[in-house]
């Protein structure tokens, strides 16, 4: 079998962007980072290279890298970013997609995705939704934090890629999912339920297990949602999921409240904003949802935060 030697190029050299590069990197896949600007890509260049700990080592990657006024095409693109920044980013790198390019996104939520694909119709847009956690611990420098599983799918078009069997090779661990859009809405779910509630109750996961009818109230209200959304499958065993998922991490903060307690924009409009914006497009009256979204907003806001 001939090698599938295609670049991948990968925007925002963040947490997973940069666990992907690496991995991809040491498997002996071309991979040319997309930096934001040329002050970016020349202290990418003054630190030598992408730094990838893990289990406690670090080894160092000069990756290629390039800004998005680069002229190359650009035929496989991994879109690395958070998903406000998502559409902003495709647009930025449109002109450069090949025909038939592939896009695969990373974002987290719901919503981001249709606004990329809206963007670049000539591409093939599959989605991901990733339990891997990785963060940075320095500029060029990312951590390793959390080995998990990603699928990745596409809706439109059921057939799997021929470089899944470059992520084999690159120990990506995943699957090919033939319901991606279930997928992404029972952790957009999983996200609702619990990730709100830390940030307005300033705790780690665990301690959720002393507002056991507000998450029970919460999950009947998500479980409606999914079935309303056409999505059924998504809604079986919410509850006890949401359970199991606050037992395994009950020691620690959920990506909301890190974000929050460093100063950092959310992703609340593609997670919680977005479910209660389909819940509106439905009629559907879910009113503890509703309620938590604008108890989360106020936070937001008094925080300097925005509700986007
Ligand atoms: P991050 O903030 O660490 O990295 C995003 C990077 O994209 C940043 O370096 C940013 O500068 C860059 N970027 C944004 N716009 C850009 C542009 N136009 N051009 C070039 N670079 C640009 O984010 P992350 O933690 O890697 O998260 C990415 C997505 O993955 C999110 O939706 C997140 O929810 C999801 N996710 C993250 C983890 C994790 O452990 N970090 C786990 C699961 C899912
Ligand atoms: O994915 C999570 C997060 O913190 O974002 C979990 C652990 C599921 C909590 O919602």
């Amino acid at each position: 079998m001939s090698e599938c030697k295609t670049t991948w190029h990968i925007l925002g050299a963040g947490s997973l962007g940069s666990l992907w590069a690496a991995r991809l990197a040491r498997a002996g896949v071309p991979v040319q980072l997309i930096l934001r600007d040329a002050e970016r890509l020349a202290a990418y260049r003054r630190a030598g290279g992408l730094t990838l700990v893990e289990k406690g080592q670090a080894r160092q990657f000069p990756l290629d890298a390039q800004t998005a006024t680069d002229p190359a095409p650009i035929q496989r693109l991994l879109l690395a970013c958070k998903a406000y920044d998502a559409e902003q980013a495709i647009a930025g790198l449109a002109p450069r997609l090949a025909d038939e390019a592939e896009v695969i996104l990373l974002q987290n939520g719901l919503g981001s995705q249709d606004a990329v694909a809206a963007r670049v119709p000539q591409a093939r847009c599959i989605l991901a939704s990733s339990t891997e956690g990785a963060f940075r611990e320095d500029a060029w420098r990312v951590v390793f934090a959390g080995h998990g599983h990603t699928w990745l799918g596409d809706p439109l078009d059921l057939t799997p890629p021929p470089w899944l069997a470059e992520l084999e090779r690159a120990g990506i661990v995943h699957d090919w999912s033939l319901d991606i859009l279930g997928r992404l809405w029972r952790k957009l779910a999983l996200n609702c339920a619990i990730n709100p509630l830390t940030v307005l109750y300033d705790c780690r996961n665990g301690d959720l297990r002393q507002h056991p009818a507000e998450l029970a109230t919460l999950c009947d209200e998500l479980a409606e949602l999914l079935h309303t959304c056409g999505q059924p499958a998504a809604a079986d065993g919410l509850h006890e999921e949401v359970q199991r998922v606050i037992q395994a991490t009950a020691a620690n903060y959920s990506s909301m409240h890190q974000d929050v307690a460093q100063g950092r924009r959310t992703e609340i409009a593609y997670l919680l904003g977005h479910a209660c914006a389909a819940a509106q497009r439905h009629r559907l009256v879910l009113p503890h949802l509703t309620a938590l979204h604008q108890r989360l907003l106020k936070h937001l806001g008094a925080r300097g935060l925005p509700s986007h």
